[in-house]
């Protein structure tokens, strides 16, 4: 069966979405249990987020907390990058948008909850959409985001309603730390601040991972990371929640700039290199999984991870949609059967490809692709290169890293060279970028830059090839000298 295309080519949907590393891996030590639930998870699992998409619906707008990286505008930081979202739900909204995405995009398979504010601090609204959604689409998985200050009173609520995954943003275990981060916490009807705040925050958030991992939902726990702040307490993080039962940890960049109007974005706090970033998230994998496809999306995001269709499901959009869920339904099993035979077929055809040298040192190489684990995005429609590295020990995913769409088409559009200049700033520290397809122009800066392009391995495996391009690298003795390392 053809599975549907769930990402447009780029010129048309502005997308470039997904594919990472070495899940397969990930998954193999895990119970049937455990891997039902994440297999098709597009956060739980690298696998899977190369296939399928979630949605998030924005019911719940208020907080319970301060962060000093949050506007309090409609967007959680925790979850979401700065901005607003378009449109808050009622609940009934939520329920009609659910089933509008579910029937028209039928690899979404997850349902989040994730702002604009904290969830369980609007629990009525949070909890309506996810009673409602539980019984009238049973086969959507059912996710929340939260910052764990009400997490303990609403873990028997949680479990009512069929929800398998939980997210507890946890930035640190050491009150002292926390003050830092978060101004204040509204509790037991009372503003309360610095370290005793955060203490709260703190045990609240233990206890409620405790108390999931007692129920067998499964917890990720999200960490942001803010340079000189909690950049040395996040491995002792990694380490506590572990031990506690989460299942992956997953930390992300602080975005802080100053028109977002944060706190850190006003007072010039900055956020971490790409470098700074792996390097913690290494250090923190010795302890547990670790999620790096992550891309910090919206309190209302519709599609893949990294695209955005919510303009194609806003409210006067989905009250002209007639929609047949029954049906819908139907299809939607017929649709993951299919991406999860294309799954295995992949898995068990996967060639192992071996270093041709055994001392060389690592690189890294930059992907283009719109998903489904192979190179199939001409490099000017990219609106994301997936970055990995290669080495002896095999290829791993490391991270994306966003950029402009250098041309709708063709090399010679508009704004073309800057966006290509700003690309090519984008992916230092890379030495190859593998695509399905270039143009002379952005191939001759890219050289210029010390970048090889490659379009030589259109349609293949990602990882296979990076291992391919890696050798020949290696054969043609550039990967003798020091390591290389990406600053951006
Ligand atoms: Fe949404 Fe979060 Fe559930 Fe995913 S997002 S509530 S676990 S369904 Fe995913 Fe988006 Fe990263 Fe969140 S990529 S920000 S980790
Ligand atoms: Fe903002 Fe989310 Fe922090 Fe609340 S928990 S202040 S909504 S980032």
């Amino acid at each position: 069966m053809q599975l549907p295309v769930l990402n447009e080519p780029a010129a048309k949907s502005g997308c470039a979405a997904s594919s990472c590393g070495s899940s397969d891996d990930q998954l193999n030590h895990l119970s049937d249990e455990i891997r039902a639930k994440v297999q098709n998870h597009p956060c739980y699992s690298e696998d899977a987020h190369h296939y399928f998409a979630r949605m998030h619906v924005a019911v719940a707008p208020a907080c319970n907390i301060q962060c000093h990286y949050c506007n309090r505008k409609y967007d959680c930081a925790n979850e979401s990058r700065p901005g607003v979202v378009s449109e808050l739900l009622t609940p009934n909204q939520a329920v009609k948008k659910t089933m509008a995405v579910a029937a028209n995009i039928p690899q979404m398979t997850v349902l989040g909850i994730a702002g604009p504010g904290d969830p369980l601090a609007n629990p009525e609204r949070t909890f309506e959409t996810f009673r409602r959604l539980s019984e009238e689409a049973p086969d959507i998985k059912l996710c929340v985001s939260t910052n764990g200050l009400a997490l303990p009173d609403a873990v028997e609520e949680l479990s009512k309603h069929n929800i398998d995954h939980v997210t507890i943003t946890i930035n640190c275990v050491d009150p002292k730390v926390g003050a830092k981060i978060y101004p204040w916490i509204f509790w037991k009807n009372k503003r309360i601040k610095g370290e005793k705040a955060a203490k709260i925050l703190i045990e609240q958030q233990q206890k409620g991972l405790e108390m999931l991992v007692a129920k067998g939902i499964l917890v990720k726990v999200n960490s942001v990371l803010i340079p000189g702040i909690n950049d040395k307490h996040l491995a002792e993080v990694s380490r506590i929640v572990k031990a506690k039962g989460a299942f992956l940890h997953n930390v992300m960049p602080l975005i802080a700039e100053a028109e977002h109007g944060t706190f850190f974005g006003v007072m010039g706090q900055r956020g971490p290199s790409a470098g700074e970033l792996q390097d913690l998230q290494d250090e923190c994998a010795g302890d547990m999984n670790m999620m790096r496809h992550c891309r910090q999306c919206r309190a209302d995001a519709v599609g893949m991870l990294g695209e955005d269709r919510g303009g194609e499901f806003t409210l006067d959009k989905i009250e002209d949609m007639e929609i047949d869920y029954q049906a819908a339904m139907e299809k939607r099993k017929v649709i993951h059967q299919a991406i999860e035979n294309e799954m295995n077929s992949k898995r068990a055809a996967k060639v192992d490809v071996k270093a041709e040298k055994a001392d060389t040192r690592p690189a890294l190489l930059a992907v283009a692709t719109s998903g489904q684990g192979v190179i199939n995005m001409h490099f000017g429609h990219a609106k994301e290169f997936l970055i990995y590295e290669a080495s002896p020990n095999g290829v791993r995913f490391i991270s994306h890293r966003k950029v402009d769409q250098y041309c709708e088409g063709d090399t010679s559009c508009g704004d073309g060279e800057s966006v290509l200049a700003r690309t090519i700033r984008t992916l230092e520290g890379c030495e190859a970028v593998l695509c399905s397809k270039i143009g002379f122009e952005p191939w001759d800066m890219l050289e210029k830059a010390g970048i090889t392009p490659n379009g030589e391995h259109a349609m293949e495996a990602i990882e296979e090839a990076v291992m391919l391009v890696y050798n020949e690298m290696a054969v043609a003795g550039k990967l003798d000298d020091a390591l290389q390392r990406a600053t951006a």
